[in-house]
């Protein structure tokens, strides 16, 4: 079955460190994975102070800019690519709103987070940052080529 281009959008997605320490990391999979998103990278690591710059280099300058990349920098974070159809919009509106008091109860944040410097999950926020991010921590060599089998079950 030949897979429309369409289908094939890509998010970076990482489970935090507040979220790793939290034993979240198997429920924010589950919710993509149950979906119907297909799974393309996956890797644990600590993430250097150059990665965290440039991956939150839109908000240098800010106030808790500091803050933010110290955090991200003191643990292992759940680095990954999920691909599906409006993936970018559809893994944003799974994790909820960026601060979690107003994230609405069965999103990510909504389910599991209380304050915006530990809202347990980053989603890519548009397809550009997501190529910009994807190519920021992963190598072209780190996401697999697969059909998986449920393919024709999620798309018509
Ligand atoms: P999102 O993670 O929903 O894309 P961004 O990109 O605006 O939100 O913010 C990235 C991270 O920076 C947030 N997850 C949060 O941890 C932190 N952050 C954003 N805005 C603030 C703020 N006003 N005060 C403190 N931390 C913030």
């Amino acid at each position: 079955v030949a897979m429309a281009a369409s289908n094939q959008e890509r998010s970076f997605i990482m489970v935090k460190p507040e979220g790793v320490q939290r034993a979240l990391v198997g429920e924010v999979i589950k919710r993509f994975e149950q979906r119907g998103f297909k799974l393309v990278g996956l890797k644990v690591l600590v993430p250097s102070k150059d990665i965290a710059n440039v991956h939150y280099g839109e908000h240098e300058g800010k106030p808790f800019f500091p803050k933010l990349v110290g955090h991200i920098t003191s643990g292992a974070v759940v680095a990954m690519v999920w691909e599906g159809k409006d993936i970018v919009k559809t893994g944003r509106a799974m994790i909820g709103a960026t601060n979690p008091l107003a994230s609405a109860p069965g999103t990510i944040r909504g389910d599991f987070a209380i304050d915006l410097g530990r809202n347990i999950v980053h989603g890519s926020d548009s397809v550009d940052s997501a190529q910009r991010e994807i190519a920021l921590w992963f190598s072209p060599d780190e996401l697999a080529e697969y059909d998986p089998t449920v393919t024709p079950w999620i798309y018509e």
